[in-house]
């Protein structure tokens, strides 16, 4: 198929030949240099990486199609992207009549929009490309880019530049590619991405972006092997991801700083008459939230679609009839609620089909109808034989849906006594809320003070106008480890959830909040951070409008003061301290140490804490919610190894806890 491949006898046409096909190759790509965004989204790093993964998906693709085992992909020190595999190698053979005529077939994908996977006849069933736009987008985008073949025992390579510009016919030489690995057939892209187009954000690939995907495509082929390689000067590193039990291994990984509710992971999978598949694997920790991830041709469905939908319903129903059957749910007993089955569920989704359809917001929503039937009916099917074969298993999960449906039941009856004693009792503010007069929502801040001592000295110092008091005692329940019921018989959340106004939960209306700054006022120590670090968690998993809108506010009382001439100076840390001592290089005075702020007294506080003209305040954005939470599973976690893991990694950085 290849001896009479582009030129013969390897010797490079001269480049002058190859002008006019220059201009007309520039003009086909013309389109994607004009609006780049159009083609991968955007020229931000979120574009610059989808070279990457438009490369890699068609070796990904070459690996569906059962010729290719491995995958390598490396960032060259000069910044340039190598992709190499050991497929069957890009088909070399020229156009023998028509437009393209002469021109080898690399050089069409390479330099025709459009032109991949369709061509050498068969072409693949499905195709793994992120939005299918192919490689010749990436010529298009990249100042050079080299192909390499090998195939038959040949060497082929060929040049590109400017965006796409052949600087000679595809053609075999002598010298072997500098690859990943040793093969006798394969392709390697490498490319070098063009400055002029990814001007806001630059050129240089993010390690942990590539690693992350990368990751997730050997998780979602199973046995693939994905080399990447950093090159680059002090970043030198090699990563080898291989799962040979595929999205089993996935969903281990996902639940590996969990506590699984049992050992096995439920895994099967289907495919139909036109070659659409699907790969299913779940397994439950003993957690509250529902982690169900859906994939379409590898791409992360992060807003659901038909996939998603056809399982969970399917899932609903099977367990359901399972616990019938089995009599774990009883005749007078109500069917169990698809969120009560997927409390604590990991499971993975992933269907391969053609022309995938992206719509929604982020255009992660899976839309081709006829996957929801596909994949219920898979589930329907294959789950409930699975749940006959795993008795244990599947009692286990009976159960836990039970506990769940219990728990939903109490967390309404909670919320519903919390609200009838609201309406009863006058306003029906909790006794320790020292409420400000003012009820306008726009000016009212509520200040949550840790400790009866601190609230002694903030009530003196508070402006009783405007700024609402709630002290808060002790450690306020860890919102991880307690399900919405018990949580909602704590005082302390009780009495935030009345004095805050606006419900709780997936109910949280922001348009009802009393205060529209909510202010964290904690100490500056261990016990402090860890307050914080818990309110944090429960405003970010039940209050969440609260945190979007920017209501939520951490207060920041200073850590040491000290004298100058006669006035008082507070200086809020460490960091502000040795700037202090940097501007005044002659200060001798001693500084103090404030241990705690029921070690301040009111006239104190008052400036350097709560008065709005002077303080400053740290408004808390969702990322450091959802961060605060993050520690929050791992410190609070059931999950020993993981919380050892993260005390010992970030001991050095403690900092990095103290919100
Ligand atoms: C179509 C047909 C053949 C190989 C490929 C596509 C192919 C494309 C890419 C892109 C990156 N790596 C690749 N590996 C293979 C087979 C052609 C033949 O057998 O001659």
């Amino acid at each position: 198929m290849t001896d009479n491949a582009a030129t013969p006898s390897g010797s490079p046409m001269p480049t002058s030949n190859y002008t006019a096909k220059d201009i007309q190759v520039l003009e086909g790509l013309d389109p994607v240099r004009k609006r780049p965004g159009m083609y991968i989204g955007s020229t931000g790093l979120s574009g610059l990486h989808h070279l990457i993964w438009e490369v890699v998906d068609n070796s990904v693709d070459e690996a569906m199609a059962g010729f290719c085992t491995r995958i390598g992909v490396t960032i060259l020190p000069d910044g340039a992207c190598r992709v190499d595999d050991d497929g069957r190698g890009m088909p070399v053979d020229p156009y023998p009549s028509g437009e393209h005529k002469g021109k080898s077939a690399a050089e069409v994908v390479l330099t025709v929009l459009h032109a991949g996977g369709k061509f050498g006849g068969e072409g693949y069933k499905v195709s793994g490309g992120l939005h299918g736009v192919g490689v010749s987008v990436v010529n298009a985008l990249s100042r050079r880019l080299l192909v390499e073949i090998d195939k038959d025992g040949r060497h082929y390579r060929q040049e590109y530049a400017n965006g796409g510009s052949p600087q000679g016919p595809l053609a075999p030489v002598d010298a072997g590619v500098d690859g990943g690995f040793p093969r006798t057939s394969g392709t390697s892209v490498t490319f070098w991405p063009d400055p002029t187009i990814f001007v806001a954000e630059g050129t240089e690939f993010v390690t942990r972006t590539v690693l992350e995907r990368l990751q997730t495509i050997a998780f979602l082929n199973r046995g693939l092997e994905i080399v990447f390689r950093d090159e680059r000067a002090e970043r030198e590193q090699e990563v080898t991801f291989r799962y040979d039990g595929g999205i089993v291994d996935f969903v281990r990984h996902l639940n590996a700083s969990k506590e699984a509710l049992f050992a096995k992971v439920a895994y099967f999978d289907d495919f139909d008459d036109q070659g659409q598949t699907l790969d299913i694997a779940m397994q439950w920790n003993t957690g509250y939230y529902e982690g169900i991830h859906g994939y379409a041709n590898g791409i992360s469905t992060t807003e659901g679609g038909m996939h998603v939908e056809g399982f969970r319903a399917a899932l609903t129903s099977v367990v359901n009839k399972y616990a019938r059957a089995k009599n774990l749910l009883k005749e007078r007993d109500d069917n169990l609620l698809g969120e009560d089955i997927r409390e604590g569920i990991t499971a993975i989704v992933s269907v391969k089909l053609r022309e995938p359809q992206f719509e929604g917001q982020t255009k992660a929503k899976l839309g081709n109808v006829p996957m929801r039937s596909f994949v219920q009916k898979a589930t329907n099917e294959r789950l409930a034989e699975w749940l006959e074969e795993n008795p244990s298993e599947a009692t286990r999960i009976v159960k836990k849906a039970q506990a769940a449906a219990q728990a939903r039941v109490a967390a309404k009856n909670a919320r519903n006594a919390i609200r009838r004693k609201t309406a009863l009792s006058g306003a029906g503010m909790p006794d320790k809320l020292k409420d400000c007069q003012s009820n306008n929502p726009g000016e009212s801040e509520l200040f949550i003070v840790e400790g009866d001592s601190a609230g002694g000295s903030a009530l003196n110092a508070r402006d009783p106008r405007t700024q609402a008091m709630l002290p808060i005692r002790g450690k306020i329940l860890n919102v991880e480890r307690s399900r919405l019921d018990k949580m909602l018989k704590n005082n302390e959340i009780q009495a935030l959830i009345t004095a805050i106004g606006g419900g709780v939960g997936e109910e949280f209306d922001v348009t009802k909040a009393r205060y529209h700054k909510v202010i964290a006022l904690c100490d500056a120590d261990v016990d402090g951070s860890h307050i914080r670090t818990l309110l944090l968690t429960f405003f970010y998993r039940q209050m969440r409008g609260l945190v979007e809108s920017g209501f939520v506010y951490i207060a920041q009382p200073p850590l040491f003061s000290t004298v100058v001439g006669k006035q008082k100076v507070y200086l809020k840390d460490d960091a502000a301290k040795n700037l202090f001592l940097q501007q005044n290089p002659k200060h001798a005075a001693e500084f103090n140490r404030l241990k705690g702020l029921g070690e301040m007294d009111w006239q104190e506080l008052k400036p350097t804490t709560m008065d709005p003209s002077t303080r400053t305040l740290l408004q808390v954005t969702l990322e450091e919610a959802a961060l605060a939470d993050e520690i929050t599973s791992i410190l609070m976690g059931d999950d020993v190894e993981s919380r050892k893991q993260f005390i010992t990694t970030n001991a050095r950085d403690v900092r990095n806890l103290d919100f």
